[in-house]
Order: structure tokens, then C-alpha cells, then sequence
């Protein structure tokens, strides 16, 4: 049985040398998802000593995210999947932590929440993560603090339950809603997350995008609960009102 680590990256140069890094102590084999980068960051991870997997055009993070799943699935040796993202954001030094609450409360999907965490998330950001998560938690039915958090570890049998269809950046809501219809066993468990700069893509568009298609999900996966998104906003505000420590506060 072995551990893996599947890291997807759209040009990461400057951050993903760092990354493998600091991943690699804590797991048995490495995959980053090459997703048409143009900055050379998978040759940079191929020489770093990582399976690399490349797409040679961009076609999204859930399709980055479907390529390693299908990866795990075609080798059954692999015990548990790591996510984690390739810009430095995450520390993967909570990855031993997460893999042991994994297996001693014998779920499937640990999801490393920021919320329950510290982060020094923009302010004008967390409003949007929290409507997002909020509008994944009514749709889905089951509830996390961050539904939109890229580190989460994943049993063998997550990995071969799950069946993703998003491309973009939907795909984290996805597997809630996946997890749902599969009653897989879901938790969350803190983490620390850093930004760092200016983000790369607006984040309203972004947000929106997410959020169309969580209500997208909810239709065509769970109508039944269609209504109770209207509840998102108040939601919302709640989940941002149970705001926890952001780094430099304690
Ligand atoms: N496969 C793939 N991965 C991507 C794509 N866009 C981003 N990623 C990766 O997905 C992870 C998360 O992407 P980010 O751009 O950091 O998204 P985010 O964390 O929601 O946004 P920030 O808060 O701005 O960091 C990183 O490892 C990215 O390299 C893409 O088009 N395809
Ligand atoms: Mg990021």
C-alpha cells in the first residue's frame, strides 16, 4: 500500500520546486498534473524527481483533478490520495495529521478547512468562499466549513467512488455532492492556508462561475433541494459571523 500526492498545476514555476519539496517527506510517490503550462513548471517538476502527467492544452483544475483520479484508480497499491494545491498555499506538513485522522475515524474525504484553521484570507475574498460553501452545503446536504479548499485527502474508497464530470473550479463542490449520492464519509479538519500577492483571476467572476454551477449540481444531482438554496445568502452571513483566528490574531 502507498500514499500519493496529486499536485495540479497551471504554471506554477515559481512555487512548485518548493512544493514537491515539502510534500515528498510525507508521502511514497508524487503526481503533478501538467495542465498546458507554458512556464516550464513540469519539466521542472519531472526533474524534481514527480511523475508528471501532461495535458497539452489547459483545460481546467477538475480536469486536472479527473486526471489523477483516474490515475489512482487504475492502480489499486494506492491506499490514499493527497490533493494539494501546487502554489504554496497549503502546508504539507498537516499531511501526516490528515492522513491519521483519515484512517482512525475510517472516512473517505477529509477536507483541510481554512475556516477551522488560520488564514489570512483577503477580507473581500471570504464572503464569496462563504457564500460558496454555503450554496454546496444546502445543495449537497452535507455541511463543511470550506467546500472550496483544494487540500483534502481521499480513501481507496473515495477514489474509486468518485466520478467527477466539472472542468473548472466547480469540482471541489462537486465531490460534496458526489460524496452525498455515495454516502461516502466526509469530514473537515483545520488547516493553515497563506495568501500571498494579488490573485490571478478576478474572484467575482470566479465566485460566480462556481456558483452557477453549484446550482447547476443541485438541478440536475439533487433537485429535491433546488428551494432551499435561497437560503444561501443567510447561510452565509452565519458561517462568516463563526469567523475563526486569522494568522497573526492569537
Ligand atoms: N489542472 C489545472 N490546475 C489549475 C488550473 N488553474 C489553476 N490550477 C491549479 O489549481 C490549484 C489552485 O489554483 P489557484 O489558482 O491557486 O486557485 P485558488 O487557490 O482558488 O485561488 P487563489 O486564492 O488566487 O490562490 C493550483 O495548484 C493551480 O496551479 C487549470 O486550469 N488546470
Ligand atoms: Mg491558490
Amino acid at each position: 500500500m502507498s500514499v500519493a500526492a496529486a499536485i495540479p498545476v497551471y504554471n506554477e514555476l515559481a512555487s512548485i520546486g518548493g512544493v514537491l519539496q515539502a510534500v515528498s517527506p510525507h508521502v511514497d510517490r508524487i503526481i503533478v498534473i501538467d495542465d498546458g503550462s507554458t512556464d516550464g513548471c513540469g519539466s521542472l517538476a519531472a526533474e524534481a524527481g514527480a511523475e508528471v502527467l501532461s495535458h497539452e492544452r489547459n483545460q481546467g483544475k477538475g480536469v486536472g483533478l479527473r486526471t489523477a483520479l483516474t490515475w489512482a484508480k487504475a492502480r489499486p497499491d494506492i491506499s490514499e490520495l493527497v490533493l494539494i494545491d501546487g502554489d504554496g498555499q497549503h502546508d504539507p506538513a498537516d499531511i501526516p495529521r490528515m492522513l491519521g485522522e483519515l484512517r482512525r475515524e475510517k472516512l473517505d474525504i477529509l477536507v483541510g478547512s481554512r475556516f477551522l484553521g488560520q488564514n489570512n484570507a483577503p477580507l473581500y475574498r471570504l464572503f464569496g468562499l462563504h457564500v460558496l460553501t454555503a450554496s454546496t452545503r444546502l445543495g449537497s446536504g452535507i455541511a463543511l466549513t470550506d467546500s472550496q479548499s483544494g487540500f483534502r485527502v481521499l480513501s481507496r474508497h473515495a477514489i474509486e467512488q468518485l466520478e467527477l464530470r466539472e472542468g473548472a473550479f466547480a469540482v471541489e463542490s462537486e465531490m460534496q455532492f458526489e460524496a452525498a449520492l455515495k454516502g461516502l464519509q466526509v469530514s473537515e479538519t483545520p488547516i493553515t492556508i497563506r495568501y500571498a500577492g494579488a490573485a490571478r483571476r478576478s474572484p467575482v467572476a470566479h465566485g460566480v462561475s462556481v456558483l452557477i454551477r453549484t446550482i447547476l449540481l443541485t438541478a440536475r444531482r439533487r433537485p429535491q433541494r433546488l428551494p432551499l438554496l435561497i437560503a444561501t445568502p443567510f447561510l452565509a452571513v452565519r458561517i462568516g459571523r463563526t469567523r475563526p483566528a486569522r494568522i497573526g490574531e492569537r
